[in-house]
């Protein structure tokens, strides 16, 4: 009798995972994952970063998303080096897309890869992509208990930027029962409070993203 065979998916997105990682290895060059719901300020976030990555940093942003190339457009249109990775439907980037665009960028002549991942969070922080660090972006006005409620994402990240922060005085957002969910899941996280709207908490944030996690 013919035994049907059901393909481990997870398994099949450690495989590009691993190959994402041996095509790093030999480089200079990190790659650093954003992951968040839609709408926490990723886009405004690398917006702002690119200012002040350039020139010292040479990077390129691979940006995920469902459908639709604005966010790509947002940063091509301020001369970054930008890839859309359209996922159609799915509601995180798999490990086998990143390494297709990862292997078209002139990696050699970079010293950063970001990946914004698909507005989400919960399934990104499920998938591997070969990162060195994945990075948690939780904004202010999605409540202090985010961390607690999808603890995943913090346990992964290498970093959290707490996004926003310009909005604390109009919110009961509770920055210190926040910071105190944040260490209950993951105590060593770095955490950086932003505003990229005003500038607020960039430059510590940047000089993260310079180290490459
Ligand atoms: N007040 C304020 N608004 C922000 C900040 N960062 C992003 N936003 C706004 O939040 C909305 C979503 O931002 P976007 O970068 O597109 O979020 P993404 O979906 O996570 O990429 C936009 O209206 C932004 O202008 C910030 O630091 N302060
Ligand atoms: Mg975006």
């Amino acid at each position: 009798m013919d035994v049907k065979i059901y393909k481990d998916l997870m398994g099949e997105n450690a495989k590009w995972a691993a190959e994402t990682r041996a095509t790093l290895a030999g480089k200079r060059a990190r790659m650093i994952n954003l992951i968040g719901s839609p709408g926490c300020g990723k886009t405004l976030l690398l917006e702002k970063s690119a200012e002040r990555l350039r020139p010292a940093t040479r990077f390129a942003v691979l940006e995920g998303d469902v459908e639709t190339t604005r966010d790509a457009e947002r940063l091509a249109s301020l001369g970054v080096r930008v890839s859309q990775l359209l996922t159609g439907g799915a509601c995180h980037l798999e490990a086998k897309l990143v390494h297709a665009a990862l292997n078209d960028l002139p990696l050699d002549a970079l010293d950063l890869v970001v990946v914004e991942n698909v507005g989400n969070l919960v399934c990104p922080a499920e998938f591997d992509i070969g990162e060195h660090a994945k990075v948690a972006v939780l904004s202010v006005t999605e409540g202090e208990d985010k961390p607690l409620k999808y603890p995943l994402l913090f346990r992964e990240a290498g970093a959290l930027v707490l996004t926003k922060t310009d909005l604390l005085p109009h919110l009961t957002f509770d920055l210190e029962a926040c910071l105190g969910f944040v260490r209950r899941i993951n105590p060593a996280l770095p955490v950086f409070q932003v505003s990229a709207l005003r500038g607020t908490g960039m430059d510590a944030w940047v000089g993260w993203m310079r180290r490459g996690g």
